[in-house]
């Protein structure tokens, strides 16, 4: 038996294709490989990069889906259905929008593939998929089952190995489809089989993918007192609340953590108490704007990837300005401004349906004329298309030359060490330059493409406003 995994793209620009040069190892397709048995033949081909051959025969095509690469996923499924392959479909998106998928493939995965995926594979094999499986969550490659990492090879990856050490977390954020996957809980591998999936490979440096590294702070100070006699390199994502506890901040910087993935949201306490970012509330007695908790950050070598979500019902034209200066002025290593996009299965979605403020036909991610990075709900304090603009700018602004420039200069973090220097002035250019080339691209590949727009243009917006039900 063979099964063929793929890693869909999100869509294309206007004329060309799309191939994503900060392309990553697909860790959950590694991880679905490592837990298929070893008889199956398995290969994997990454849309992002290469053309799919559709014509190679195999005999199960599973395919990984977020949100953002669902329209271009439906449309590869199409393609293997065509030619008579039977297709799963898992990951984030199915398990959040299940019925969605049904009419594109001959089985919906809902869950974690640890839990069930063999069971599907069995089926497969005897021609008798069934058309749902539903898998719990928990702890991730239970019994220490290592992701097929040869199947990354030659596809031209980032030099950064992913890997698991928990999975989901304890908040509860309205906006977030990692608190409506793991239902608000947070689930750890047993320190032993995380060390033994960094001691299995040459790679020193690591991506620890978890959606809060932090969220359990004394399981993971246990972890990083072990980590320290590795010398491991690694970065990952953690909450706010990291920065209360002095003592963890040690270990981090201990440990080898050159910095994570933090998100900030807003800086405005009402927006942050509306999203229910506790994290973020934790140590507000007096609102700082974040300054306290950034300068134990800075105090501890730490390069963050600050995140934002920006146009929630506080936010205003003017908040967004002072986002980005917050950020220039913070002299983050990365910055992301997100729109806030409401996510199926989320409470902010589910709100916005109410209000009557989704756009698109409140499926944003399904709609051919939407593009990345556009406002998908109609704000309070300004347009859909004022927020898109917004964001724009800011992107843009932090996105050039003279902005790498100056934030490079900040000797306790960049500047404090070599290694940190080069991994400031190599990633800085490669993210700008895919962001701009993602500004504005269509979901999916097939569709007639309008000629003539500007990647950051938007119109119509208003008039896909969906009723409230
Ligand atoms: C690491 C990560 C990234 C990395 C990508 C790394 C890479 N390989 O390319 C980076 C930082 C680049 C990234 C980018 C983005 N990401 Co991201 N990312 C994640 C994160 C934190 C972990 C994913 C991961 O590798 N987990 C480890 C693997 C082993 O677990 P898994 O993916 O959950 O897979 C398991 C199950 O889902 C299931 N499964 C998965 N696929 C399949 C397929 C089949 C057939 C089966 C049977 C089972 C199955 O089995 C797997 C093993 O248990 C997730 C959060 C999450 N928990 O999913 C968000 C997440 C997937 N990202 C998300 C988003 C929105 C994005 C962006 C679009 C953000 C943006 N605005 O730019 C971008 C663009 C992505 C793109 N396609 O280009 C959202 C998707 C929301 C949704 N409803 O789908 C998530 C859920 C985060 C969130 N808080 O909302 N991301
Ligand atoms: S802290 Fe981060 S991962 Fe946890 S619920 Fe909030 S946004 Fe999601």
């Amino acid at each position: 038996m063979k099964i063929t995994f793929i890693m869909p793209n999100i869509g294309r620009q206007d004329h060309s294709l799309y191939v994503d040069e900060a392309r990553m190892e697909p860790l959950s397709l590694g991880v679905l490989a490592g837990l298929t048995p070893p008889d199956v033949e398995c290969v994997l081909f990454d849309d992002r990069v290469e053309e799919i051959p559709y014509d190679e025969p195999t005999d199960l095509v599973a395919i990984s889906i977020e949100i953002y690469a669902a329209r271009r996923s439906y449309e590869i499924a199409a393609e293997f259905r065509r030619r008579g392959v039977p297709v799963i479909l898992g990951g984030a998106h199915p398990t959040l929008l299940p019925e969605e998928c049904v009419p594109h493939c001959d089985s919906v995965f809902v869950g974690d593939g640890e839990f069930r995926w063999a069971e599907a594979v069995e089926d497969a094999r005897r021609g008798r998929l069934k058309p749902r499986y539903d898998a719990r969550v928990g702890a991730a490659q239970p019994g220490g089952a290592l992701p097929r990492r040869d199947l990354f090879q030659g596809k031209g990856y980032l030099p950064i190995s992913l890997m698991q050490f928990s999975r989901g977390c304890r908040f509860a954020c309205e906006f977030c489809a990692v608190s409506a996957y793991f239902q608000r809980k947070h689930y750890i591998r047993p320190t032993e089989e995380a060390l033994a999936e960094i001691e299995s490979q040459q790679r020193k440096y690591i991506f620890f993918v978890d959606d809060n590294f932090l969220s359990d702070q004394a399981s993971a100070k246990e972890f990083l007192r072990e980590l320290i006699p590795l010398k491991i390199r690694w970065v990952s994502q953690a909450s706010l609340d990291m920065t209360n506890d002095l003592e963890l901040m040690g270990l981090l910087a201990e440990s080898g953590c050159l910095g994570n993935v933090v998100g900030f949201e807003s800086i405005d306490p009402q927006s942050v108490k509306l999203m229910k970012k506790a994290p973020n509330l934790m140590a507000a007695g007096n609102w700082d704007r974040y300054q306290s908790q950034v300068e134990v950050l800075r105090d501890h070598h730490m390069q963050t990837w600050a995140t934002f979500t920006l146009g929630h019902d506080f936010d205003t034209l003017e908040s967004i300005r002072e986002t980005h200066e917050f950020a220039m002025r913070n002299k983050f290593c990365f910055a992301a401004y997100n729109i806030l996009m409401p996510y199926p299965g989320t409470p902010l979605y589910d709100r916005l349906q109410r209000e009557g403020r989704l756009l698109w036909d409140g499926k944003w991610w399904l709609h051919p004329d939407y593009r990345f990075n556009q406002a998908a709900f109609v704000p309070r304090n300004m347009s859909p298309d004022e927020l898109t603009e917004a964001i724009w700018q800011c992107r843009d602004a932090w996105n050039r030359p003279w902005s790498i420039f100056q934030r490079m200069w900040d000797f306790k973090t960049h500047m404090s060490s070599p290694t940190r220097l080069a991994l400031y002035l190599a990633y800085n250019p490669l993210y700008a330059k895919e962001s701009y080339k993602k500004q504005g691209m269509l979901f999916g590949r097939e569709r007639a493409v309008p000629q003539g727009r500007s990647p950051s243009a938007v119109s119509e917006t208003a008039s896909h406003v969906v009723e409230a039900s």
